[in-house]
């Protein structure tokens, strides 16, 4: 017998299985894949899963406790590191409360995603009542720069793969993703899964501008007797330090940084011309505007209250602009020579057509702009060396620039209305990208969100200037600051309400009026509550001290300077824009 014929037959070859990947995975493996390792979020359905894996997967989770300041610090990482930043959010409610951050990046120009868990589409195009349900693309379409959905886990590479595409490229904004829950279980085949994935080649190209828009540029500026140059928070993200720095040297031209711009070059530069704002502006004959929009922070270019209340009005000037966006030019009063390109080679190019024989500006105009500037110094030095009791916004101030000085690496945050105005005529920044505010809006609550990522991105010290109101749209996040041990010093220059704290009801009702607070908060105690340091500070030896503990020692600290509630001004330097 033959020995082979009577061996059962070898069993039919089984389908072996194959490894498999699923939703959250490959939105994970997509991220990482292009160079994200951080997010933003707070948990919840559906995406708490996603969080832990997340995390698993040796990526950094940032947990908040309110999804605004989780998208604030999501907006603010895209401005510090030109990656989109990613907030991470629940359905509905969440979804709306990180909105605000998304609209915010986009008016601001900031990269930024919000991914959303969310309903699945049949149940919530049918109205169907689901848990948390919402049509959140439709609702993100109107406040972002664009807004996608993944429905198929083989999907998600794309939908990823567009969303940075589209939040970092020509002018960055922010970009919605709608995720929904069913997307994360979905399993495939893990090596169709990997192939799947898209690592965006170069999001951010360069936008070379036409040597024609160039030269008239150039014409114009060496035309001008009285030049300019406004460098905006557009040149700031650019990061195109060392030349600017050249264009603005090479030229000679008198510059203003606007706030964000503030440090692209020491304010300390003799070339500065902040503290001769009000004069500059409505005197110049040309305009460059690098990175800086002509809105409402540049009176629409036209407007009154140019530089302030006392500011001449402002016209007839010739502008050049520099920017991404095509259509920005004009928006407001003619651009004359408006660059087209992204702001690093708009401004080498610049800088080529820019030879040693470059005319300096007449130094009539040096010497005016150099005068009044002298006299605006002397003046703030005046106020800066009084030492009142209470403290004034500029005797606390005048600490705050010192420590800055002495710390020109830590990142400054700042909000508030004459906390901000005051901290960014008197506190000087001396590198790039060092100060982080209220930006295109002037909105309060940007504050903790940005604290949080400023150190978690960039691993350096964060001093925050706060008024009392301002923070206290995101003052519970100090918990979050003490949770992951941040090297945030947070300084409430607290007067007791907003812009002051000494208003009485109109009614004379026992009602307080709606803009005073609890007389004497003890704000500190919210730091000290999560085991932070809080101190609490009358005199501006004590800022002082209590200041450069919190450098020295990187605690979580939060400083209550007590200011005069009398001190503000209503809407600080901005009280014209109140309608009467
Ligand atoms: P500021 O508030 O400091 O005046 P804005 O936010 O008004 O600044 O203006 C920033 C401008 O910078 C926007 O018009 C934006 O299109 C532009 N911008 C942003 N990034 C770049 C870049 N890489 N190259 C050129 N322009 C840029
Ligand atoms: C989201 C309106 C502008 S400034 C400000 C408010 C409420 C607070 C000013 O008081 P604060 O500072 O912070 O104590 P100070 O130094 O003047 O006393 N809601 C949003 N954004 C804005 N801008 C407001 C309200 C506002």
């Amino acid at each position: 017998m033959d020995d082979v014929a009577t061996k059962p037959a070898a069993p039919a070859a089984q389908a072996i299985p194959q490894p498999a990947t699923d939703g959250f995975q490959l939105v994970i493996d997509a991220l990482k894949l292009n160079g994200i390792d951080t997010v933003f979020g707070l948990p919840g359905i559906p995406i708490t899963d996603l969080t832990r894996r997340m995390q698993k997967n040796g990526m950094r989770v940032i947990a908040f406790r309110h999804e605004q300041n989780a998208g604030y610090a999501a907006s603010i990482a895209g401005f510090l590191t030109q990656k989109p930043g990613i907030c991470l959010t629940v359905s509905a409610p969440g979804f709306l409360n990180g909105l605000t951050a998304l609209a915010h990046a986009t008016t601001n120009c900031f990269p930024m995603i919000l991914i959303s868990g969310s309903s699945e589409r049949e149940v919530v195009d049918l109205v169907q009542g689901d848990y948390e349900e919402m049509d959140q693309l439709a609702i993100a379409k109107t406040m972002c720069k664009a807004a996608f959905r993944v429905l198929h886990a083989e999907d998600i590479g794309v939908g990823i793969a567009r969303a940075i595409r589209a939040a970092l490229s020509g002018r960055p904004g922010g970009v919605y993703l709608d995720l929904p829950a069913k997307l994360f279980p979905q399993a495939m085949d893990a090596q169709a899964g990997k192939n799947s994935l898209i690592k965006v080649v170069d999001p951010a190209p360069r936008q070379i501008p036409a040597p024609e828009a160039v030269q008239r540029a150039l014409d114009l500026l060496k035309s001008a007797r009285k030049p300019l140059i406004i460098l905006g928070k557009g040149a700031a993200y650019a990061q195109a330090d060392a030349d600017i720095r050249v264009l603005v040297e090479k030229t000679g031209i008198p510059y203003l940084p606007m706030s964000m711009a503030k440090g692209l070059l020491p304010d300390t530069h003799e070339q500065c011309a902040s503290a001769a704002r009000s004069y500059v502006l409505p005197e110049a004959d040309v305009v460059m505007l690098i990175g800086a929009r002509l809105n409402w922070l540049l009176s629409q270019g036209k407007g009154k209250t140019w530089g302030g209340a006392t500011a001449k009005t402002w016209g007839g000037q010739k502008f050049v602009q520099v920017d991404i966006w095509p259509q920005e030019a004009d928006s407001n009063v003619r651009i004359d020579a408006p660059l087209v390109g992204d702001i690093g080679s708009c401004v080498k190019a610049l800088n080529a057509g820019i030879g040693s024989g470059w005319p300096k500006p007449p130094s009539a105009w040096l010497a005016a702009v150099a005068e009044r500037k002298s006299r605006n110094v002397a003046k703030m030095a005046e106020t800066l060396a009084k030492n009142p009791s209470p403290m004034s916004f500029q005797s606390a101030l005048a600490v705050v620039r010192d420590v800055v000085k002495a710390n020109p690496d830590a990142i400054l945050v700042n909000e508030g209305a004459n906390a901000l105005d005051f901290t960014r005529s008197i506190v000087d920044m001396y590198k790039p990208r060092k100060r982080i505010d209220v930006g295109t809006w002037g909105i309060m609550g940007i504050g903790m969100g940005y604290c949080v990522a400023a150190a978690v991105v960039t691993g350096q010290q964060v001093i925050a200037v706060e008024g009392d109101s301002a923070f206290g749209f995101s003052g519970m996040e100090t918990e979050t600051i003490c949770r992951y041990n941040l090297p945030v010093c947070v300084v409430i220059l607290n007067n007791n309400g907003v812009y002051r704290g000494d208003e009485k009801n109109a009614a004379g009702g026992a009602d307080p009026s709606p803009l005073v607070f609890v007389k004497d908060a003890r704000y500190e105690m919210l730091m000290q509550a999560f085991g932070g340091v809080g101190a609490h500070v009358k005199t501006p030896g004590e800022l002082r001290r209590a200041m450069e503990e919190a450098i020295r020692s990187r605690r979580p600290t939060l400083i209550n300077a007590v200011i005069d509630e009398a001190g503000g001004t209503e809407s600080g330097r901005i009280t014209s824009l109140n309608p009467k």
